[in-house]
C-alpha cells in the first residue's frame, strides 16, 4: 500500500488504519473456528540450499560477515515511512561494505506515483489474454519501466486474492479467479521483471480475500482467513509454488491473519510452507505497516520490516531497526537469524545482478516538481533534486495496448451487430466513454470512478501519462458519432432502425485505504451491479434503439440478468481494466480491425446467491477478530457452479470471436511416466552459508560519537548505554525471553514435499503432452483462439475433486481465415496429483487410472477429451458440465 504525501499526518496516520464501514452485520463474539490451527514451525530454515541460488549466496554470505550488527539490522528494515530515497519502501543500507539503500516501489502495474511511465492494463486484464507470450511482454516492459527509475523491488505480481470472492476489492490486481491461471501469469510477470534486473515480489501471502477488516489496529486485530490444508495447497498457495519455481526474490505477506495468526508473523505459514516445503530462497517483507511485533516475527521468518514503522507511523519508532538490535545483543533473537535475514536480501540483489551498475532512483513518490524535501516527514528537510523525469516509456504503449485489446472479451454478438461499419450512424451513451474531465489522474489513487475506468484504486495503481480514452478513439474511426456524457438517460430523436449504440457502464473497486461512492475497497455498496445505474442505462438505451451495444469496464464480474436477454442488447464485450490504452484498443475490436480474442477469468453467474454464502457474501464487522472461513474448500468459482449444477450466465473460460475455430488432431502422450503416486524422494539440503553465532560487541550496535541524527528517521543504533544493558543480557546466556511454544533453533532437513523451489522438482515432471491444431473455420476474419485444458480425475477414486479444473492453456497467433497452428497444452505430475492431508505430500490418485483432459474454447465448451490409460483423443463429445 502507499498514501501520497499532502496530508496532515494525524489523518494520514488514521486513514492507514481500516476506514470505517457501516456495511456490516453485527456477528456473535467469537474466535477462531474449532479444528483451525496455527501451528508453530521452528526454526527459519536457512537460504542457500537451492543450486540455482548458490552463486549469490555465496557472495551475500561473504558480504554479510563483513558487516557489523547495526549495518545488518539496517538492511533488514525500511528508514520509515516519507523518509529519504523517495520510493513507497526505502531500506537502510550498508555503505561501508557497498549494499546500497533499497527502493521498493508500487504497482503490479505500473511504477506508481511518478510521471513518464507507462499505465499498463492491470493484472485481470492481462488474464482475460490467456496469452503467455503478452504475460511475460507486460512483464518485461514492467521491468525495464522500474529498473529505469532506478526502483530495485517491483511490488508485485499480486496472486492473492485470487478473487475468492466476487465482490473482494483487490481481485483486479491479479489474474482471475483460478489457480493456474494466477499462476502462470504471475510466475511470467516475474521472469520478465527479474530478467530485467528488478526482484519481483509475489504477493499478499495469503487469504487476503476481501479487504475490509484486513488490518491489525489498535482496537481489533485484522480478520482471521481459516483455510484447511489441501484448500490451501491446492488453491491459494498454488500461484505462491509457481512464482518460488519462477525463482522470485521476494515475497510480502497479508494484511489479514491465517487461522488466527497474523500473516507476518505465521511461523507455520513463513517458515513452515514458504520457506520449508515450497524452498523460497529470497526475503519475506510484510505489507506496509502490518508488522505487529519485533521478535516474534523475526522467529517466524519475516526478513524485511516495511515500511519500517510501527503501526502508527511517522512517530519515528519501530518494532525493528534499532530494536532489532536489542534483541540480538539481549540474546532473544539469534544471530544466526538475522545473518539469514541480510544474506536472504543480499543474495536476491546478486541473483538479479543488481550488483552491477544498477542506476539508484531518480524520481521522488511524494512530488512531481523536480526539487523537494529530501526527508519529507522529518520536521526540517533539506531540500534538494528529487525528480529527474526520467522517461522508461520507449514503445511500452505497444505491449499494453495489445494485452488491453487481447482482453476484451466479447460475451455476446447476436446477428453479429459487431463488428460496426465505420460508415454508420453510433449513439454513445455513458460518462465511462470518456476520460475524467478533471483529468485522468485527478484523483489520488485513483480513488474515485469519474470517466473511463481504467484501473481500480489504492496502492496498485500508476499514474496515467496520457489517457487514450474510448470516445476519442471511436470519433476517430467512425464519421457519424453522438456522444450523450450522461449515466442518465437523456432525451433524444427518433432513432432510426439502423442506429447503433454503445453503451458505456462500469464497476470499481480498490484498496480498503479509500472508500469510493460507499465502497469500503470491496464492493460492499455497489455489489454486482453497474455503478452510476448504468444498468438501467443500458435498459432505457435498449428501449429506444434495436441494436445496442455495452461495453463494460470493470473489476469483476456483474450481474446482467436485468437486460441481457433484452432483444435489442445485441452485443456485449468486457473490457476489464486496460489503463492508458483504453481507446484505440477497443475502436480495434468494436471496428473489426482486430476479431477479440479475450476469455473471461472468472464466471459470470446469474444471481449472487448462486455462489455459496462463505463467497459471495463478505464478512461484515463484528467483536474481536472477524472470521474468514473458507467452508466451501475448494468449490469457488466454476468449480463450485459445476459440483451444483448451475448454469452461469456466462462460464468461466467464455469467450467469442468474429470468426469460428475448429480443434482436430488432438494427440497425447506420455512424456515422464509416472510410476508411483507420490514423486521419488527429495534430495537432501546441499549445505547453507554458516556464520558465527556469538552475540556481537555492544559498540557494533551503538550510536557513532557525535552522529547527526533526521528527527523520526529510523536508525539501527541504539544509544550506547541502551546497548551496553541489552547486551549485558544477552551474553549472561540465559533464555529470558518468553519463546513461542515449539521453538527451537535446530536446522531440519525439511518436508518430503519440499526439495526445490516450488517443492520437490519431480512435481515438475511433464507427465502427459496434448497437441493439437487450432484451425480458423471462418471465411472472413482473422482471429487468435485459446485452447483450455482441464483435468477430469478419475472416476471412482476416493478422493473428492472438482468436476474439471484448468490446468495448462495456450493461445494461437492471428490466425487468417483457414489458417491453422499446432498448439501444445502440458500436465505436469502436481497438475495429476492432489495435496494428501495425511501424508503431508502432492499425490496422484487413481494412478493409471483414466485421467481425461478435457480440451476447448471455454470451460463450458469442452468438446474434445484425451485420456491418459488409452493415450487416445475423441472430439465431438458431450462436455463434461
Ligand atoms: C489452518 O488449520 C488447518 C486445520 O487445522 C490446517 O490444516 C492448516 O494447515 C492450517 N494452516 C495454517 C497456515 O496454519
Ligand atoms: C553451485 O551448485 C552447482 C551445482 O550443484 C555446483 O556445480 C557449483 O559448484 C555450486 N557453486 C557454489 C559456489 O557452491
Ligand atoms: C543505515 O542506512 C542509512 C540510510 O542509508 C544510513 O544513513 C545509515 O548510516 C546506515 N547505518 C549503518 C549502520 O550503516
Ligand atoms: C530483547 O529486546 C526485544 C526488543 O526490545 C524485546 O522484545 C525482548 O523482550 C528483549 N529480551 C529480553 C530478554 O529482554
Ligand atoms: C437475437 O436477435 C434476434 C433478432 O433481433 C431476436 O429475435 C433474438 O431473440 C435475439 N436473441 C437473443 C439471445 O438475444
Ligand atoms: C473441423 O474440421 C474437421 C476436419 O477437417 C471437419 O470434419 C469438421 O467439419 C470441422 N468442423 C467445423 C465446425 O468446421
Ligand atoms: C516525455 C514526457 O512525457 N515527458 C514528461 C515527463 O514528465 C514531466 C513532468 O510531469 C512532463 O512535463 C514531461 O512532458
Ligand atoms: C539521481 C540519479 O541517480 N539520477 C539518475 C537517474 O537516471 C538517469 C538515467 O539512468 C541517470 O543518468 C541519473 O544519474
Amino acid at each position: 500500500m502507499a498514501i501520497r504525501t499532502g496530508v496532515v499526518w494525524v489523518s494520514l496516520a488514521l486513514s492507514l488504519l481500516n476506514s470505517p464501514c457501516d456495511a456490516g452485520v453485527i456477528e456473535p463474539r467469537d474466535g477462531v473456528p474449532a479444528g483451525f490451527v496455527a501451528a508453530s514451525y521452528y526454526p527459519t530454515p536457512h537460504g542457500g540450499w537451492v543450486a540455482s541460488w548458490n552463486e549469490s549466496y555465496a557472495k551475500a554470505q561473504a558480504l554479510v560477515a563483513k558487516m557489523t550488527l547495526a549495518e545488518k539490522t539496517n538492511i533488514t528494515g525500511g528508514v520509515g515511512y516519507l523518509m529519504g530515497k523517495p520510493c513507497v519502501g526505502n531500506t537502510g543500507s550498508a555503505l561501508r561494505v557497498g549494499f546500497p539503500q533499497l527502493c521498493l516501489q508500487d504497482s503490479a502495474l505500473g511504477v506508481a506515483s511518478t510521471d513518464n511511465v507507462t499505465a499498463f492494463p492491470a493484472g485481470i486484464t492481462t488474464g482475460a489474454t490467456w496469452d503467455k507470450v503478452l504475460m511475460y511482454a507486460r512483464g518485461v516492459a514492467l521491468g525495464q519501466e522500474f529498473r529505469g527509475k532506478g526502483a530495485n523491488i517491483f511490488l508485485g505480481p499480486t496472486v492473492g486474492p485470487l478473487g475468492r470472492k466476487p465482490l473482494g476489492g483487490r481481485n483486479w490486481e491479479g489474474f482471475g479467479s483460478d489457480p493456474v491461471l494466477q499462476a502462470v501469469a504471475g510466475a511470467l510477470t516475474i521472469k520478465g521483471v527479474q530478467e530485467q534486473g528488478v526482484i519481483a515480489t509475489v504477493k499478499h501471502l495469503v487469504g487476503n480475500e476481501q479487504e475490509m477488516f484486513r488490518m491489525y489496529n489498535p482496537f481489533q486485530p485484522g480478520y482471521s482467513a481459516n483455510i484447511d490444508d489441501r484448500t490451501l495447497h491446492e488453491l491459494y498457495l498454488w500461484p505462491f509454488a509457481e512464482a518460488v519455481h519462477a525463482g522470485v526474490g521476494a515475497a510480502m505477506t497479508a494484511y489479514n491473519a491465517v487461522n488466527g495468526s497474523a500473516s507476518s508473523q505465521n511461523s507455520y505459514l513463513i517458515n513452515g510452507l514458504l520457506k520449508d516445503e515450497l524452498g523460497f530462497q529470497g526475503f519475506v517483507m510484510s505489507d506496509w505497516l502490518s508488522h505487529i511485533s519485533g521478535v516474534d516475527s523475526a522467529l517466524a521468518g519475516l526478513d524485511m520490516d516495511m515500511p519500517g514503522d510501527t503501526q502508527i507511523p511517522l512517530f519515528g519508532n519501530s518494532l525493528w531497526m534499532y530494536e532489532l538490535t536489542r534483541s540480538v545483543l539481549n540474546g532473544s533473537v539469534p544471530l544466526d537469524r538475522l545473518n539469514d535475514m541480510a544474506t536472504r536480501i543480499v543474495a536476491a540483489w546478486y541473483q538479479v545482478g543488481q550488483d552491477k551498475g544498477y542506476t539508484p532512483p531518480n524520481f521522488s513518490s511524494n512530488t512531481h516538481d523536480r526539487d523537494g524535501l529530501l526527508y519529507p516527514a522529518a520536521l526540517l528537510s533539506p531540500t534538494g533534486q528529487v525528480n529527474w523525469y526520467v522517461n522508461v516509456q520507449a514503445d511500452h504503449w505497444k505491449v499494453a495496448r495489445q494485452v488491453a485489446q487481447d482482453a476484451i472479451t466479447l460475451l455476446k454478438n447476436n446477428g453479429s451487430v459487431l463488428p460496426l461499419s465505420t460508415a454508420g450512424s453510433i449513439k454513445v451513451f455513458g460518462t465511462d466513454a470518456q476520460v475524467n474531465p478533471d483529468g485522468a489522474n485527478a484523483c489520488g489513487s485513483r480513488a474515485c470512478d469519474k470517466g473511463t475506468l481504467g484501473m481500480g484504486w489504492g496502492s496498485g495503481v500508476a499514474d496515467y501519462p496520457y489517457f487514450d480514452d474510448p470516445i476519442t478513439a471511436i470519433k476517430k474511426r467512425a464519421a457519424d458519432v453522438t456522444f450523450y456524457n450522461t449515466d442518465s438517460f437523456p432525451s433524444v430523436p427518433t432513432p432510426k432502425s439502423d442506429d447503433v449504440t454503445i453503451v458505456f457502464i462500469n464497476s470499481d473497486a480498490g484498496e480498503n485505504s479509500f472508500t469510493v461512492e460507499g465502497n469500503h475497497g470491496d464492493r460492499d455498496s455497489a455489489k454486482l451491479a453497474a455503478w452510476h445505474d448504468g444498468d438501467r442505462l443500458v435498459q432505457k438505451a435498449a428501449e429506444k434503439y434495436q441494436n445496442v451495444v455495452v461495453v463494460v469496464h470493470t473489476v469483476g464480474p456483474l450481474l446482467l440478468e436485468s437486460w441481457i436477454d433484452l432483444p435489442s442488447v445485441k452485443a456485449v464485450l468486457f473490457a476489464h481494466l486496460p489503463g492508458q490504452e483504453a481507446g484505440e484498443s477497443l475502436a480495434n475490436v468494436l471496428f473489426g480491425v482486430s476479431s477479440p480474442s479475450g476469455h473471461l477469468p472468472y464466471s459470470i453467474t446469474k444471481s449472487e446467491n448462486d455462489l455459496p454464502d462463505s463467497v459471495a457474501n463478505l464478512k461484515g464487522f463484528a467483536f474481536g477478530q472477524v472470521q474468514d472461513t473458507y467452508s466451501e474448500g475448494l468449490y469457488i468459482d466454476y468449480r463450485y457452479l459445476n459440483k451444483f449444477n448451475i448454469k452461469p450466465r456466462f462460464a468461466f473460460g467464455h469467450g467469442l470471436s468474429y470468426t469460428s475455430f475448429n480443434f482436430t488432431g488432438a494427440a497425447i502422450r506420455a512424456v515422464t511416466t509416472l510410476t508411483s503416486p507420490a514423486p521419488s524422494p527429495r534430495a537432501a539440503k546441499a549445505p547453507t552459508p554458516h556464520s558465527s553465532t556469538t552475540i556481537p560487541p555492544a559498540a557494533e550496535g551503538s550510536y557513532p560519537d557525535g552522529f547527526n541524527r533526521i528527527w523520526r528517521y529510523l536508525y539501527s543504533f541504539l544509544p550506547a548505554n541502551e546497548a551496553n544493558d541489552a547486551y549485558a543480557i544477552g551474553s549472561a546466556g540465559d533464555k529470558k525471553y518468553n519463546y513461542p511454544d515449539g521453538y527451537t533453533t535446530t536446522q531440519t532437513s525439511g518436508p518430503a514435499a519440499g526439495g526445490g523451489q516450488g517443492g520437490n522438482p519431480a512435481l515438475w515432471d511433464v507427465a502427459f503432452e496434448i497437441t493439437l491444431i487450432v484451425r480458423n473455420a471462418g471465411k472472413t476474419h482473422p482471429g487468435k483462439a485459446v485452447a483450455q485444458a482441464y483435468l477430469q480425475y478419475p472416476r471412482g477414486i476416493a478422493v473428492d475433486t472438482p468436476i474439471i479444473q484448468l490446468r495448462d492453456f495456450a493461445k494461437t497467433a492471428e490466425l487468417a481465415p483457414g489458417a491453422g497452428e499446432k498448439v501444445t497444452l502440458q500436465l505436469t505430475r502436481k497438475d495429476v496429483s492432489v495435496w494428501d492431508v495425511t501424508a503431508q505430500n502432492w499425490v496422484v490418485p487413481g494412478l493409471g487410472g483414466r485421467f481425461t483432459v478435457w480440451i476447448g474454447e471455454a470451460s463450458d465448451k469442452l468438446f474434445t477429451a484425451c485420456y491418459t490409460d488409452t493415450l487416445t483423443c475423441e472430439t465431438g463429445l458431450v462436455p463434461p458440465v
